[in-house]
């Protein structure tokens, strides 16, 4: 019996020491990569960033993107920003955008995302290489 009880006890612990780690994963346990680096200059560039899970290693389906930006930053041009669109992707945890880009050189991609499950809102920069 003292033995049960003891077994609930470190099940009941090892329970709230989960809950405890859920409550305090988030943002940081996503990272954005690049499909790709090196893309396209010109109108119509097809662009690609994977949301991975890090823990897991495993790619996020079902995340929405939102508030994404597109622009020459990583060239000391901010301001100069690409008008983008979402495209359909069949790849699991891939979102793919077409950009009408204007100029060769560096261009980073900003994004949120909600994934579900996750309450927190997720943040990411991803650097891409236009070239001609
Ligand atoms: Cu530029």
């Amino acid at each position: 019996m003292k033995h049960r009880n003891f077994l609930l006890a470190a099940l009941a612990g090892l329970v709230m020491i989960t809950a405890f780690e859920n409550a305090f994963a988030g943002a940081a346990d996503y990272s954005f990569e690049p499909i790709s680096v090196d893309i396209k200059n010109g109108a119509a560039s097809e662009l690609g960033v994977r949301l991975v899970h890090k823990p897991s290693g495993k790619p996020v389906e079902g995340a929405v993107l939102f508030r994404t930006r597109l622009d020459m930053a990583p060239d000391g041009m901010a301001d100069m920003e690409a008008q983008h669109a979402a495209m359909p992707s069949e790849e699991p945890g891939v979102y793919r955008f077409k950009a009408d880009l204007t100029m060769a050189g560096g261009w980073a991609f900003r994004m949120m995302a909600k994934v579900p499950g996750e309450k927190d809102t997720i943040e990411g920069v991803v650097i891409f290489q236009a070239k001609d």
